[in-house]
């Protein structure tokens, strides 16, 4: 009984200092296996009288049981262990906010255009929308700026393969072209509706709607700072018709103001300027009465009765046809109303600057 005993404890000792399920394996062999302890004491039983068989055999049977169950017991405990390390390193926190799929928004930029496209849609104006890449002719020539302007040069403007050297292709410093293309079909039209001759004999002098467009989208220029940026944004507007006026502009750009800064609380100055397009030339600068911003000066748009060369450049008689433009940046615009300083902030792609305008 004793020696028994003895293997039992020998077996729970080994089980106990098996540290892995493996080690554990190996240890039931030298006890339960074919060559192991056990098994030994059992072939042993043959050797003894029938009259001690039957209890020895019990006896070594309680002890099989004792080891198996010691076994169980290191297996089970292994087993704990192993599934407790395995909790701590795949923790869970299931009380942390769950994760959601981002909510996507529109750019500042673009939800100034659309403000503006808005307000100048309930006041009758077409959007008119077109190429970014441009020929010298719609960008230039037709906008009435001559051969030696600085604009021109190559340090001012971003020119792009494609072209020819009496017709290069840039990418537009403005979107004037695009009311320049806009104009010419809508005059080519109503020369076909009135019966006038093609486009090329003589200006048209007849009757037609007014012209009332605005252009906005991206223009480039080669400027980097922190108020301008390479890429940039530009909404021109044109109304042209037989008795449109500067009374007009400033009525239309007034109005305009006020819609987009939502506040009757501002006033406008007309500052006379130069621009090839136009002839009489004005920047135009607001002030606010009251809020953050008031009290000084911010110049918003240029804008100006469009020049004789440039309605000519239509295709309308300029003896008949007179009208004014206007043109602003809707990325200082969008800085005005947010309170933004730096340009660059917009097209850097950092969302949790951009995310802010939602
Ligand atoms: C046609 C004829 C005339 C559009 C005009 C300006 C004055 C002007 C600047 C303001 C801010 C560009 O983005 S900005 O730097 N624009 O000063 N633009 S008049 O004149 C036109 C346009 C089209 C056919």
């Amino acid at each position: 009984m004793n020696e028994l005993n003895v293997v039992i404890d020998s077996a729970k000792a080994s089980f106990a200092r098996a540290a892995t399920p493996a080690d554990l394996e190996n240890a039931k062999a030298l006890f339960l296996g074919k060559s192991g302890s056990i098994t030994e004491l059992m072939k042993g039983l043959a050797a003894l009288p029938v009259d001690q068989k039957k209890s020895r055999g019990a006896a070594i049977n309680l002890a099989k049981q004792a080891i198996e169950a010691a076994l169980n017991q290191r297996r089970q405990a292994l087993a704990d262990v192993e599934l407790q390390a395995q909790l701590q390193a795949e923790a869970l926190d299931v009380t942390l906010p769950g994760r959601q799929r981002g909510q996507g928004g529109l750019h500042p930029v673009s939800l100034t255009l659309e403000r503006i496209e808005a307000i100048f849609a309930s006041m009758g104006f077409a959007v008119a929308q077109g190429p970014e890449i441009e020929t010298d002719w719609f960008n230039f020539t037709a906008l009435n700026t001559p051969e030696d302007h600085p604009a021109r040069s190559m340090h001012d403007t971003f020119y792009v393969e494609g072209g020819s050297a009496d017709a290069p292709h840039l990418l537009r410093t403005h979107t004037s072209p695009m009311q320049i293309r806009y104009a010419v079909q809508h005059v080519k039209q109503q020369r076909a509706a009135s019966g006038a001759g093609p486009v090329g004999e003589a200006l048209f002098a007849g009757t037609m709607p007014e012209i009332r467009v605005i252009a906005p989208g991206r223009t480039y220029r080669v400027d980097s700072d922190a108020t301008h940026s390479p890429m940039f944004h530009q909404c021109e507007g044109l109304w042209v018709g037989e008795n449109i006026s500067f009374k007009d502009l400033k009525f239309v750009f007034t109005d305009f103001c006020r819609t987009f800064f939502e506040s009757d609380d501002l006033v406008l100055r007309f500052r006379p300027s130069f621009f090839p397009f136009t002839e009489p030339s004005a920047e135009i600068d607001i002030q606010f009465q009251s809020g953050p911003l008031a009290g000084r000066w911010l110049e918003v748009a240029g804008s100006g009765q469009v020049h004789p060369n440039v309605i000519r450049n239509m295709g309308l008689e300029p003896e008949k046809y007179i009208g004014f433009a206007f043109g602003m940046g809707p990325d200082r615009l969008t800085m005005l109303r947010y309170g933004v300083n730096d340009l660059r902030l917009f097209f850097d792609g950092d969302i949790r600057f951009l995310s802010q305008f939602q």
